[in-house]
């Protein structure tokens, strides 16, 4: 029989990588997806088969985190081996406009899920997205044992779901583990994240289908690893003997300024010229610097980030670029890896 996965989140970026590698590893993957009036499942297109077809490995049920009826039956339907809760209003920004709704998705959620899986009886290894964010501002190098200092309501409400997931563990034995990723990107980030804002506003300024592009803070620092490789990690820390929590981070930090000159100068682009900065996008608090030391997970996962900053903005830049190109032929998206 093979190992089945429950993933929330499987329709955002690192749900859809992390099916691939599950698939490719022979697991049968459920995921949870939200009733949408337009299609959300663009990022699983490419690995979805119809239901009829008794081989596939890949089943999605409508569900929502906020719902604890829905996500406890589903639990005891399918009573997974392995259950990857990256399901959340995953955006800093927008956390400040709807910290309410933050706070319950992103917090409450994982208190809703852990709370089903003990009252069902269902014998599951836990993954909990937790964030960077969560250091705040705490200074660099953050490392499992830096104190917490949340800066946002998106940072507020992981801090309260990484106890949370340490909290099931102690009190209940439950097999639960924590993944504090720094910031991971690719060509399947949500667009209105800054990495794949600027990607894909530069393919536009170099195809002249856009004058301008408005940024804000180009100060802060963050450590950008490729996405991949963090949801690698995820299935590592479930296969380890004992549970725990683990930073995953390349240990290099650069500034949203460098992020946009490297990635305007791959086109031949002068950014100066035609990038402005808009207030709107500063935050109430910001997270200044984010640079993590992933010692434990190299020294106990044996787990180490395989792309450099330079190849992650390039191969960005390049996917945007063919992206933009694909669109304007009319020719079927491709989903780039
Ligand atoms: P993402 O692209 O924004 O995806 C978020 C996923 O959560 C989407 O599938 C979304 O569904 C789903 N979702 C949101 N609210 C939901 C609800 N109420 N019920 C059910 N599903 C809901 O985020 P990501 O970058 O893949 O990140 C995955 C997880 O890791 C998140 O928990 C995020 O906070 C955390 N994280 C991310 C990073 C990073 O750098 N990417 C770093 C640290 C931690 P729709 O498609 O329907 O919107
Ligand atoms: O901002 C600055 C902004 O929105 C990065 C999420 O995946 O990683 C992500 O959160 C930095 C910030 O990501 C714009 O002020 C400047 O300092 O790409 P971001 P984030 O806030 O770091 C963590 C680890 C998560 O857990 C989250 O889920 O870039 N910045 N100008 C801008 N940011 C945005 N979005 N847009 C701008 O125009």
């Amino acid at each position: 029989m093979p190992r089945r996965a429950l993933v929330t989140g499987v329709t955002g970026q690192d749900g859809s990588y992390l099916t691939e590698q599950l698939l490719a590893r022979g697991y049968e993957v459920h995921g949870v997806i939200r009733r949408s009036s337009s299609f959300n499942t663009e990022r699983l297109d490419h690995l979805y088969r119809d239901p009829h077809e008794e081989s596939t490995r890949l089943r999605l049920h409508h569900g929502d985190i906020c719902d604890s009826g829905r996500m406890a039956k589903l639990l005891y339907e399918l009573q997974p081996h392995e259950m990857y809760h990256l399901a959340a209003q995953s955006h800093v920004r927008v956390s400040f406009d709807i910290p309410e709704y933050t706070l319950d998705a992103t917090g409450l959620g994982t208190i809703r899920l852990l709370e089903s899986i003990r009252k069902v009886g269902v014998e599951t290894r836990f993954y909990q997205a937790s964030s960077s964010e969560m250091y705040g501002a705490t200074p660099p190098p953050q490392r499992e044992d830096s104190p917490f200092h949340p800066r946002s309501p998106y940072g507020v409400a992981k801090v309260a779901a990484f106890w949370t997931a340490v909290n099931y563990r102690e009190s209940y034995g439950m097999f639960c583990c924590n993944g504090i990723m720094f910031n991971h990107e690719s060509p399947r980030r949500g667009e209105t994240f800054v990495t794949r804002k600027i990607t894909r506003a530069l393919a536009r300024v170099y195809a002249g289908l856009q004058e301008k592009l408005y940024l804000g803070n180009l100060d802060a620092r963050r450590d950008w690893g490729y996405t991949p490789d963090y949801t690698d990690a995820m299935w590592q820390m479930l296969q380890h003997d004992d549970p725990g929590d683990f930073v995953i981070a390349t240990g290099e930090s650069h500034s949203v300024r460098e992020f946009l000159d490297l990635a305007a100068r791959h086109l031949g682009l002068d950014w100066e010229s035609f990038v402005e900065i808009d207030e709107r996008y500063f935050r109430p608090a910001e997270v200044h610097d984010l640079c993590g030391d992933a010692s434990k997970a190299r020294r106990e996962l044996g787990w180490k980030p395989t792309v450099t900053f330079e190849d992650l903005v390039r191969m960005m830049v390049e996917a945007d670029v063919d992206l933009l190109e694909d669109e304007l032929a009319g020719r079927t998206v491709r989903l780039t890896s």
